[in-house]
């Protein structure tokens, strides 16, 4: 039974159990318990605070964990990252008051940086040569140039709009993170075999999302206009209907996509278009 770490609360926690459900995966959520064993797969989940999610994983007390790049290269973790998960998007930017007139990295020099990344920070200042305060504080650090804590700030930022109701600028995006699986370093054979089934099943999941199923009736004529618009992931189905000058189409797209590639198909004469959801895609 492989252990895998998960934010008891806050922004990972639901998206992170949503992905293991959505692999067929089913643990109980965090309610009042620390761990919970899934009746579907071998694995449990332990219910923790991000911060202690990447040395867990290092210790070997847990052997998988779901946690932001950037708690990973804050902690600077001994652990592997063997997925990029797609949600959690986020960066760690320097921001400045508005009003500042900002001109290039050295505004910084002598300067006292607010944050909560004081390793990303350091690592990045010491790299460009910038001799800056760093002022550690946890939570409200957006705070900080207001009450006169710092002249600046270095913090998570995902909208920005934090930044802004706060009268702060973005001046430097220092290091983009988004949600990653890491694991333990030394694995045993048998729970690289379970690895290797998640890993799996994580790819159909990834691949699958914001994609669309099309299809549609395409007169012959304009079947090879239709498919340089369709490009399928090998290359689109396409079947004969009873009517010979007219054929039916079938892809696969990114959801993106989908109103500019109906406007080009509708301009060539593709009739009765379907469009569903993607539940898996297997490759
Ligand atoms: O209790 P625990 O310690 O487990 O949680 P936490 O409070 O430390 O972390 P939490 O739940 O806030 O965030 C967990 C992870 O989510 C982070 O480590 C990031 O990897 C990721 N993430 C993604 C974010 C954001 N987006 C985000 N926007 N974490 C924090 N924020 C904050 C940001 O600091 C800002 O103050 O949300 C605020 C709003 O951001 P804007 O730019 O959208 O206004
Ligand atoms: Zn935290």
């Amino acid at each position: 039974m492989l252990r895998i770490a998960i934010q008891s609360k806050g922004r990972l926690n639901e998206e992170s159990l949503s992905l293991l459900q959505s692999i067929g995966i089913e643990v109980d959520a965090p309610k009042r318990k620390l761990l919970s064993k899934s009746q579907t797969f071998p694995i449990e989940a332990l219910y923790l605070r991000d911060d202690d999610i990447p040395h867990v994983v290092e210790s070997g007390t847990a052997t998988l964990g779901i946690v932001g790049l950037n708690e990973v290269e804050e902690r600077g973790a001994e652990v592997s990252v063997i997925a990029r998960l797609g949600f959690g998007a986020c960066r760690l930017s320097l921001a400045v008051p508005k009003g500042e007139d900002y001109d290039g990295i050295e505004w910084f020099s002598g300067r006292r940086i607010a944050t909560s990344y004081p390793n990303i920070l350091r690592k990045y200042l010491i790299e460009r040569g910038i001799d800056a305060k760093v002022e550690v504080i946890t939570g409200s650090v957006e705070i900080a140039p207001a009450v006169g804590i710092a002249d600046a700030i270095f913090d998570i930022v995902s909208s920005g709009s934090t930044l802004i109701a706060n009268g702060l600028r973005e001046v430097e995006t220092v290091f983009e993170s988004e949600a990653v699986l890491i694991t333990n370093k030394s694995l045993t054979a048998e729970d690289q075999a379970v690895i290797d089934d998640l890993l799996f099943r994580i790819d159909s999941e990834t691949v699958s999302r914001g994609k669309k199923y099309m299809l549609m009736n395409i007169p012959r004529a304009s079947l090879d206009e239709a498919i340089k618009i369709l490009p399928a992931m090998r290359s689109p189905t396409v079947m004969p209907l009873a009517s010979p000058d007219w054929c039916s189409l079938h892809s696969v797209i990114d959801a993106a996509d989908l109103w500019t590639k109906v406007r080009q198909l509708k301009a060539i004469g593709a009739e009765g278009i379907l469009v569903m959801d993607v539940d898996k895609i297997i490759l």
